[in-house]
């Protein structure tokens, strides 16, 4: 059903206020069983993903969720902060401990993603798009960023944690100024307020799908199909910036292992393992 509300961007008002979090509300359409065993609920914490963190350290079970109506230290990656203003978005953390190798988490960065842009769709009709490696965007602005981290030895994942952050009804206001070009919200875009206690509901159900997939399975094609359909980086010639080198290329195939196959213009092709990649002739953010 979806009860989301259609406005006008005039009125918005005070009603871009969703209300905050509510375990129960999240619970009554939360149909997965594993992802989200447990739910715990901050209103104002520094991080989820450091909170996820210690709990793992101590013992926290795969599918426990940190989640929080603010953070005021939000972390991106390389140390980066995120903007997760109270009330505005969903921050999220998701405690895993999957048996595979250390070279597939990168799978848990892809499987977010989609897991985020279907649950949107189900409830909206409207779609995220993907920007490899952990960004997903609406009409080229940022909506959503996605922080995999993991604690791992000799080939063996102790446990991983995926933090997820998403603008559901910032206002530009919400933004500091220079983020005014390159970050939005749902709102923003679709006009549409969100409820938010759904959208976790509907992200934790698509995650523990698509999740459960591959790790029963071992099969990934699914997922790299559903990956290449939602992409904005594949097919587009893309700026690669890494520290010690950057390059241009045409960005052709995301890899079985979540890296990105970039063909240089002397015809080499290289393997990109993660960084930043901005997509050529597209003029703002992306
Ligand atoms: C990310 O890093 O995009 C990962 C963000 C993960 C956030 C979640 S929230 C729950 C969990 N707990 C945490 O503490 N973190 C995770 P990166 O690709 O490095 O992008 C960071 C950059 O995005 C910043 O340097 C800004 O330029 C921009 N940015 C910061 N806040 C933003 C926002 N709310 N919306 C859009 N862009 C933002």
């Amino acid at each position: 059903m979806d009860k989301s509300q259609q406005i006008g961007n005039q009125g918005l008002g005070g009603l871009a206020y969703t209300g905050s979090l509510d375990e129960t509300l999240i619970r009554k359409r939360l149909s997965a069983n594993k992802i989200g065993r447990s739910i715990k609920l901050f209103d104002s914490i520094d991080s989820t993903n450091k909170k996820a963190k210690k709990m793992a350290a101590k013992g926290a079970i795969e599918g426990s969720i940190i989640i929080a109506n603010e953070q005021v230290e939000g972390k991106g990656r390389l140390g980066r902060t995120w903007v997760s203003k109270k009330d505005t978005g969903i921050w999220m953390s998701i405690i895993l401990r999957p048996e595979f190798a250390p070279i597939h988490a990168a799978k848990l960065t892809v499987i977010s993603a989609l897991a985020v842009s279907q649950a949107l769709y189900g409830m909206i009709g409207q779609r995220m798009l993907i920007k490899w490696p952990n960004d997903l965007v609406m009409n080229g602005r940022k909506i959503c960023g996605i922080l995999t981290g993991l604690s791992a030895d000799r080939g063996k994942i102790h446990y991983a944690i995926v933090g997820i952050g998403i603008n559901v009804s910032s206002r530009r206001g919400d933004f500091p100024p220079e983020l005014a070009e390159s970050a939005s919200s749902i709102l923003l875009e679709t006009d549409r307020i969100v409820d938010r206690n759904e959208l976790v509901a509907e992200i934790l159900n698509s995650f523990e799908e698509l999740y459960l997939q591959f790790t029963r399975t071992g099969d990934f094609t699914g997922h790299r199909a559903a990956y290449r359909e939602l992409s904005v980086t594949l097919g587009k010639r893309v700026r690669v910036l890494r520290p010690e080198q950057e390059f241009e290329g045409l960005a052709i195939d995301l890899t079985d292992t979540c890296t990105l196959l970039v063909r240089q213009d002397d015809g080499r092709t290289r393997e990109v393992l993660a960084g930043d990649v901005s997509i050529r002739g597209t003029g703002g953010y992306i």
